[in-house]
């Protein structure tokens, strides 16, 4: 048995912020059905495609787990197949450009009242206000959300960031308001409409820029690396380069082999309770006594100088040398890993977080399995499913059409089967 056992998905997601979502609900157990247009499906099926004619890796890294239902909810068939659907579920998913599901028909009160129990759960790029009819995509969602402001070095343009924060984040802040609502409608039997908002789940991720945007009106943030260096702030957070968001500085540095690998480099953690270490490990034991280094406001204005003499012994070591060295004597590292050495990581193969994956037209594929783990189960990593290759069993199995209905349906050009 699984945490989501019985609960069924009707996913009308696309893409990867609503995809990333009903994922995770499938991983956690739940029967999720996709619903896509039987001409076109989920367009990243054919996005990026690295293989002609064969599913991307888009897609099939964003869709694990899932039954796929070929099926045109503009048709009148369609709508009626929906319907029923409806009625067998128990959440619907969905991040269509605002105001598309009510095109379609669907508006929330006419799902209420077709299933008072089932949730709606909506990704949308913003929240309701002036920006609401607005269409958002992970980068633009980085921005409005306040990250890209707050990414990259203080000399620099605002960066994005490769983690996809803003519509995986999204995914998983809308995946738990959907366990939310499930757990509510246990005690109130009834469903609601859970909403995640792009802008507002990746301001939640960058919360502690918020906190050091109120902290600047009781003066200069004194751990960023631009207050050692002389660099007056103005009115909003700056970009900190690789500064750590909390009071313990730390830096990316240089290891042996920069000057060829882009990925010999350490994320090197100055924590006042292991300074000593750090002292004794970089030839540096006079700082352990000093008064101007003892204490991290005094060491605070003097990070360059700090961060060099540390690099400088980094650079005598491999990111992995470093990381042995450390480890042992409580210093925090993080040696800067590459896709390449992400993919052959055993302990990560081993977890199943890194798995390889059959499929029946592009074979083997390696993909990210379900990041959490349970004592009581055990997640399956299962292929994607090829378009509509569920069609006939959901319509007979699910929604008990046979005979000459099912005829009509295959026939009425509103769904459609691989
Ligand atoms: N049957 C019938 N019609 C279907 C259908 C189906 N199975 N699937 C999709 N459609 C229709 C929709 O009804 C819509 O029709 P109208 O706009 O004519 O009413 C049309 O296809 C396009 O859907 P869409 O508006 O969602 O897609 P888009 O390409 O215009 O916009 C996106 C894409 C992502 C910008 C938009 O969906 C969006 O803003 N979503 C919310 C935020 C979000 O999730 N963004 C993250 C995307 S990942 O980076």
């Amino acid at each position: 048995m699984t945490a989501l056992d019985g609960i069924r998905v009707l996913d009308f997601t696309h893409v990867q912020s609503g995809p990333s979502c009903t994922q995770m609900l499938a991983w956690l157990g739940a029967d999720v059905i996709k619903l896509e247009h039987p001409e076109t499906g989920d367009a990243t099926r054919r996005q990026l495609m690295d293989v002609p004619d064969v599913d991307s890796l888009y897609f099939t890294m964003l869709n694990h787990n899932k039954r796929s239902m070929a099926l045109d909810a503009r048709n009148p068939v369609g709508k009626d197949v929906l319907t029923r659907l409806i009625g067998t579920c128990d959440v619907l998913v969905e991040n269509f450009a605002p105001g598309a599901l009510d095109r379609m028909g669907f508006s929330w009160e006419r799902i209420h009242a077709m299933n008072p129990q089932i949730i709606l759960a909506s990704v949308k790029g913003f929240g309701p206000g002036a920006n609401q009819d607005c269409k958002v995509y992970e980068n633009v969602a980085q921005c409005i959300g306040g990250a890209a402001s707050t990414t990259g070095f203080p000399d620099g343009v605002p960066l994005i960031t490769s983690a996809q924060i803003g519509d995986a984040g999204t995914g998983l802040h809308l995946a738990l308001g959907i366990v939310a609502a499930l757990f509510q409608r246990i005690r109130t039997g009834r469903g609601q409409r859970v909403l995640a908002p792009m802008q507002d789940g990746v301001v939640n991720l960058c919360r502690v820029k918020l906190r050091d945007q109120q902290r600047l009106q009781s003066g200069p943030l004194e751990e960023y690396s631009q207050h050692g260096r002389g660099i007056p702030f103005g009115d909003a957070t700056p970009r900190a380069g690789n500064d750590s968001g909390g009071g313990q500085p730390g830096r990316i540095l240089k290891c042996k082999g920069w000057e060829t690998d882009p990925n010999a480099y350490i994320y090197f953690v100055t924590q006042a309770a292991v300074w000593e270490s750090i002292c004794e490990l970089i030839g540096k034991p006079e700082w352990q006594d000093d008064p101007e280094y003892t204490s991290l406001p005094a060491r605070l204005p003097k990070l360059d100088e700090i961060f060099a003499a540390i690099e400088d012994w980094t650079q005598t070591k491999t990111k992995f040398e470093v990381l042995e060295i450390c480890n042992p004597r409580g210093i925090p590292v993080g040696p800067i890993l590459s896709m390449k050495e992400i993919a052959d990581d055993e302990d990560l193969r081993r977890n199943r977080t890194i798995v390889s994956v059959p499929h029946p037209e592009r074979g083997d594929y390696l993909s990210v399995g379900c990041p959490i783990k349970f004592s009581d189960f055990e997640v399956a990593v299962e292929r994607s499913p090829l378009l509509g290759e569920h069609t006939t069993e959901i319509l007979q199995d699910l929604l008990g059409y046979s005979g000459d209905a099912l005829d009509r349906v295959m026939a009425s050009g509103a769904v459609g089967k691989s």
